[in-house]
């Protein structure tokens, strides 16, 4: 592979962690557990370096961005961290007019919608990554053997966000565009590829042993439309780390439909959410697939008991698939206690 031999998995460091081994078909001894949106709004110990600092801000500066990614890892005892940033910050840095508004998310200064918005669209320079690699640097440096997943948006989440210019609930205004005008459509989704993949490519070089591509809002749409109009460019973002050899990961919410088309454009494991119990899942992937999830996120509030039975019934439905990593069917809710997450780890480790 094309990594550096000073790479955490290129030097064996993390090559035989139970994470890399899972996602790459082994079962390891210890059953391997993260929780999307691990970082953030559910520990007092973010909040309290977020007091006096933006979001976008805090993406950018390698400190506080490693210092982020570590919290939840010492904390939680988590078999991987996952990079602190946002699907927006390759869009920011390349230009476009972006902030993430609290208690709203993404929202852009205009909304790119015809030809002309996406011709204006720059490349992304590298150099202007550097927070970001030194921000894995620095983080990978302390992680030692736990493994960092690097994470990019995929091309129609980013673009759902840039033709809506905010967070929205159907989408309608982006799968309306790749009907109505397809070439601005497709200029739009490579421009959104290409620099997605060059935020993912950069932080597997920079340290990461994995990387995962959200496509949080693909349960919007229809399987040909995915298949037509969306999967392309997903091909082309995870291929901007194929010659790395990190183990890939894909996911995506209310995905039951674009399940095996998922994982189709080129990944090791996908992700499923909390809708299809993963032995259904593993079923529809053709059984040769490893799976991620997908413990519901609703259930992080309910009784140890109910939590519990609900953990160890994802966990044999896991056994259906070749390998499992354990986590959530979508992200930490920020209401979530984090004790309950502990405990999670230590249940799944005690397996
Ligand atoms: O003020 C704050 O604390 C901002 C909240 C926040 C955080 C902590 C946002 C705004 N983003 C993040 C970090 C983040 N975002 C991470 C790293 C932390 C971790 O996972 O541990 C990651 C992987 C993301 C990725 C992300 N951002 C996705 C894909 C994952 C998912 O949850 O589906 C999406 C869709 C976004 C957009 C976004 N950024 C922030 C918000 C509130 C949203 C969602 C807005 C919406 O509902 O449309």
């Amino acid at each position: 592979s094309a990594l550096p031999a000073a790479h955490p998995l290129a030097s064996g460091l993390t090559s035989s962690s139970p994470l890399v081994r899972a996602l790459r078909g082994d079962r390891p001894e210890r059953l391997p557990v993260w929780f999307m949106r691990q970082a953030g709004r559910s520990l007092p110990e973010y909040r309290a370096l977020r007091v006096s600092t933006k979001m976008l801000d805090a993406c950018l500066d390698p400190e506080l961005s490693s210092e982020i990614t570590l919290q939840p890892v010492r904390r939680h005892h988590v078999d991987a961290g996952i990079f602190f940033s946002d699907i927006v910050v390759p869009v920011k840095l390349a230009g476009v007019g972006v902030d993430i508004v609290p208690g709203r998310g993404p929202v852009l200064e205009s909304p790119i919608r015809t030809a002309a918005d996406v011709a204006r669209l720059g490349a992304l320079d590298p150099a202007a990554l550097a927070p970001i690699s030194e921000g894995v640097a620095r983080t990978v440096a302390e992680l030692g053997e736990t493994p960092l997943i690097g994470f990019a948006g995929a091309p129609f989440t980013l673009a759902a966000y840039l033709v809506e210019g905010g967070p929205s609930k159907d989408h309608i205004r982006a799968r309306t565009l790749m009907h109505s005008d397809p070439e601005t459509w497709e200029a739009l989704m490579t421009w959104a590829a290409d620099t997605t993949g060059a935020f993912l490519r950069a932080q597997v070089l920079a340290g990461a042993s994995a990387a995962q591509l959200f496509d949080s809002w693909v349960g919007s749409l229809s399987l040909a439309d995915y298949t037509a109009h969306v999967a392309p460019w997903s091909a082309r973002a995870l291929s901007s780390v194929a010659d790395l050899g990190v183990p890939r990961i894909h996911f995506g919410v209310g995905s039951g439909e674009v399940l095996a088309a998922m994982r189709d454009v080129g990944t090791d494991a996908v992700g499923v959410d909390w809708r299809i119990p993963l032995d259904e899942a593993s079923r529809r992937l053709g059984g040769n697939t490893p799976v991620q999830g997908n413990i519901d996120p609703a259930l992080l509030q309910a009784p140890w008991p109910v939590l519990e039975a609900h953990v160890r019934d994802v966990v044999e439905r896991g056994k259906a698939a070749p390998a499992h990593v354990l986590n959530l069917g979508h992200g930490v809710n920020p209401d979530t206690d984090p004790d309950v997450l502990s405990r999670i780890v230590e249940l799944a480790h005690g397996l």
